[in-house]
């Protein structure tokens, strides 16, 4: 056997299909074997007890992202990083946002820029696309989806971001077309615009008018139309952060038809819920994210859809504002809900959280953990087997898990910059005690050993086809010939 770099032994591996003891044996950063009674390589890591597991891909964060009412999230590209990796993270997948009248090129140069100084672990683009002009899908897009480029974040709602329906089926055809995926912020904006004036023209300002005018019908009629905008161009799209029982129904329903829908939800739909919202004076601001948490039922819709496929990937949607006049509350006191900066923190406790809630408890397998949190995201942005699993030749990002480990949570002992965790004094069961990331031992009993700017780019291929997807009819095939 050839000198290891690195052994991780006697630990329980997981990947998304399989579960075995073993020993793990990293070279050049990459895993080189995967056996049992290995000889200890260079650093050997004793994993008896402990689970051994791919690190996590998170496939929806905003770092250092100026957002569209120009506040800036709280993290940089050094900050996140380093959150996500103490939770078991080694790979995300931020946005680089277009804003209206903005070129690709400069956009992507700006991101690659901060992400190469700063990232400790390795990261991906998708684009935010808010001005899809015809020279953006025509050219600039097709270069940067070969360039590993490949998904982009279009939204249905928010005043400077939103694009019309004539657009998205534009964007649908074209991303097709070039091979990438389409992500999908599915709320309807004047359903959500009509109520939020009517609530403020009658005094009501207080945060928890924020779920009020973001009702979950509004979400449940947008991700419905853009599921059959997909199937009506036969192409896949993606919906963000599903939050409600009646989008989840939607997306089912329209699966069963053989639509090409994926979908994502997120931390802050399992675990928040209306009520956090409504907390009394501004602190509900620190739960506000669109779409808001729900109720009850949704919560136990989308634990039914992670346990039984409709969803492919749990991502943290970290959109992180501190609770103060440079985030949340621009005018502090007297910020009405339109104006608190939306978004959650949650890069670091996505895994942590759902392991706890979800394996712990019974309510998904260990394997669907590690392909909610994990391989999807590898397969569904194209960056499978390189991430997202564990397997020979595949990057060496590991996570060394202690099932047992009790954490009680504080934001004081989160590595993020946002100064507060909506997760505040829960205690959850679980944590990864040792993170490998390219075979470097980056985190090791809370305790950070990676260089600022160490993470690299990674190159997305095309996205993986659903399991489920068919081949296209000859009508199917015809009608697209005629409009392509
Ligand atoms: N909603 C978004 O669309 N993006 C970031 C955070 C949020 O709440
Ligand atoms: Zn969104
Ligand atoms: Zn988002």
């Amino acid at each position: 056997m050839q000198d290891l770099d690195l052994t991780i032994r006697n630990g329980t591996i997981a990947t998304a299909a399989d579960t075995f003891s073993g020993d793990l044996g990293v070279k050049d950063g990459r895993i080189a074997v995967l056996a049992r009674g290995l000889a200890p390589g260079k650093r050997d890591i004793d994993a008896s007890g402990k689970l051994v597991l791919p690190g996590g891909v998170d496939s929806h964060c905003h770092i250092e992202q100026l957002s569209s009412n120009g506040v800036m999230t709280a993290d940089d590209f050094y900050t996140g990083t380093v959150s996500a990796v103490h939770g078991g993270t080694t790979t995300i997948v931020p946005f680089a946002a277009q804003h209206r009248g903005m070129k690709i090129k400069d956009v992507v140069a700006d991101y690659s820029k901060r992400a190469a100084e700063k990232a400790v672990i390795d990261y991906g683009f998708h684009l935010i696309l808010a001005d899809p002009t015809e020279e953006v899908l025509t050219q600039e897009l097709p270069e940067y989806i070969g360039k590993g480029i490949t998904s982009f974040k279009v939204y249905m709602t928010y005043d400077l971001l939103k694009i019309d329906d004539y657009q998205m089926l534009d964007v649908l055809l074209a991303a097709e077309k070039h091979g990438a995926l389409v992500m999908v912020h599915a709320e309807n904006h004047d359903v959500i615009r009509w109520l939020a004036k009517r609530l403020l023209d009658r005094g009501h300002t207080e945060p928890k008018f924020h779920a009020v005018s973001h009702a979950p019908l509004a979400e449940s009629e947008a991700a419905n139309r853009v599921i059959q905008f997909s199937r009506l161009l036969d192409v896949p799209v993606l919906i963000v952060h599903v939050s409600g029982a009646e989008s989840v129904r939607a997306i089912q329903a329209a699966r069963a038809l053989g639509a090409r829908v994926y979908a994502e939800t997120c931390p802050q739909y399992l675990f928040l819920k209306g009520s956090d919202i409504s907390r009394p004076g501004m602190e509900g601001a620190k739960y506000c994210c669109s779409p808001p948490p729900r109720d009850e039922a949704s919560q136990n819709a989308l634990w039914a859809g992670l346990a039984d496929g409709t969803f492919q990937v749990f991502s943290s949607d970290h959109a992180p504002y501190r609770f103060d006049a440079s985030g949340k509350l621009p005018k502090g006191e007297k910020t009405s809900f339109k104006e608190i900066a939306n978004g959650v923190p949650g890069l670091e406790l996505r895994m942590p959280l759902l392991f706890s809630e979800g394996v712990g408890k019974g309510r998904i397998s260990l394997n669907e953990f590690v392909a909610l949190t994990a391989t999807n995201h590898a397969r569904i942005y194209g960056m499978y087997p390189r991430k997202g699993t564990i397997a020979v030749g595949s990057d060496a990002d590991v996570g060394v898990w202690d099932p047992d480990k009790e954490t009680k949570i504080t934001a004081a002992a989160i590595h993020d910059n946002v100064g507060y965790t909506p997760y505040e004094g829960r205690t959850i069961k679980g944590w990864p005690e040792i993170v490998v990331s390219r075979g470097r031992v980056v985190v090791e009993n809370g305790k950070l050993s990676a260089e600022k700017g160490s993470g690299k780019f990674v190159r997305c291929g095309a996205p993986e086809p659903l399991k489920h997807e068919r081949k296209p009819t000859t009508e199917m095939r015809l009608f697209k010939a005629l409009i392509s």
